[in-house]
C-alpha cells in the first residue's frame, strides 16, 4: 500500500424504503457508496458492511447535488475534488448529518447493482478501516474471505446479531453466489479457502491473509465469469467494461485515493 494512487469503483447501493430514522427526512435518493477493487464481483453481493463505531457523513452528490451519498467525511472531501459533488472542493453536508455512527444505518435495506438478491442489508463488520476507501464495504462472500468470515460470524452468533439490531431475515437467507470459476478453487473460492484453513471468525487475521493471497491472485487473473453479460470471459478482461457499464447506468463512479 501507499505506492501511488489506487483507483476504486464506487458502487452505489440505494437505500430502500422504509429508510432508517436518521435518513427519514431527506427528499433525495440516498446511497451507501462502497469502494471496491473488484467491480466484476458485484453479481455476488449478499449484503453491505459498515463499521458500527466509525463516523459517517451524508452529503449531496452529483453535478446537480440531487443525490445523497453516505461515506466517511474524509472520502467525501476527496470526492469533492474528483467531480463527484456539485462544487469543486466543497462538501455540502445534509443538515445535522455531518457525523453519525455506522450503527444508525445497520439493518437498512439496500438495492445493490447487479446483485442476484432483490434486497440486501447493511450489516456490521468490525475490521473496516476508517482511513481507506469510503468506510463502506460491499460484501461478496463467494470471492472475499473477509466478507465470508464476517457473514459467517453473523450467521453463527445470534448475540452478535442482537447487539446490532440485526434480525435473522437480514442474514440467514443470504448464501454466497457462484459468480467466478477459479481453477483449483472451484466456484466459491473464498468459501473453499476459509474451509481449508478452518477459519472460525473475522478476527483470524493471519489465516485470512493467507486465504486472501490465494483467492485474489488466482481470481484476479485466471478467474472465469459464470454469470451476467460477460459469462465465459476472464475476470481480468471484464473488470474495466463492467465498471464502465455500471458508470454508464448511473450505478457507480470512479474514485481515486
Ligand atoms: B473489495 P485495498 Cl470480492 N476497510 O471489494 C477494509 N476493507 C476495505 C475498505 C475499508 N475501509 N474499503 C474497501 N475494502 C475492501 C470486493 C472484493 C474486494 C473482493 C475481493 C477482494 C477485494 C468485495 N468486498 O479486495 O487495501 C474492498 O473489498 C482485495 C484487497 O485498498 C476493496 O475491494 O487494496 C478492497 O478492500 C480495497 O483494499
Amino acid at each position: 500500500e501507499g505506492v501511488g494512487p489506487q483507483e476504486y469503483t464506487l458502487v452505489k447501493l440505494k437505500i430502500a424504503d422504509p429508510r432508517p430514522e436518521v435518513l427519514a427526512n431527506i427528499k433525495e435518493p440516498c446511497y451507501l457508496v462502497a469502494a471496491t477493487l473488484r467491480p466484476e464481483t458485484m453479481y455476488g453481493q449478499t449484503n453491505c458492511y459498515l463499521h458500527p463505531d466509525i463516523q459517517y457523513s451524508a452529503f449531496y452528490a452529483g453535478e446537480k447535488g440531487d443525490q445523497v451519498f453516505i461515506a466517511t467525511a474524509r472520502s467525501a472531501r476527496n470526492m469533492s475534488y474528483q467531480g463527484l459533488t456539485k462544487e469543486n472542493g466543497k462538501v455540502d453536508f445534509v443538515k445535522g448529518l455531518e457525523k453519525f455512527s455506522g450503527s444508525k444505518l445497520l439493518g437498512a435495506a439496500l438495492i445493490a447493482p447487479l446483485a442476484q438478491y432483490e434486497k440486501v442489508y447493511a450489516l456490521p463488520m468490525l475490521t473496516i478501516k476508517d482511513d481507506k476507501g469510503t468506510g463502506v464495504v460491499t460484501s461478496v462472500p463467494s470471492d472475499s474471505p473477509d466478507d465470508f468470515a464476517a457473514l459467517s460470524d453473523l450467521k453463527k452468533k445470534k448475540p452478535l446479531r442482537e447487539k446490532y439490531g440485526i434480525t435473522d431475515e437480514m442474514v440467514l437467507p443470504f448464501e454466497p453466489v457462484p459468480i467466478i470459476e477459479i481453477e483449483g478453487l472451484g466456484n466459491l473460492a473464498a468459501v473453499e479457502m476459509c474451509t481449508r484453513l478452518k477459519i472460525q471468525s473475522q478476527n483470524e487475521k493471519d489465516k485470512l491473509e493467507e486465504a486472501k493471497k490465494e483467492v485474489y491472485l488466482k481470481g484476479f487473473y485466471d478467474g472465469v465469469m459464470l454469470i451476467g453479460k460477460y459469462a465465459g470471459q476472464k475476470t481480468a478482461d471484464v473488470k474495466k467494461v463492467i465498471q464502465q457499464d455500471l458508470i454508464a447506468e448511473g450505478l457507480a463512479e470512479k474514485y481515486v485515493e
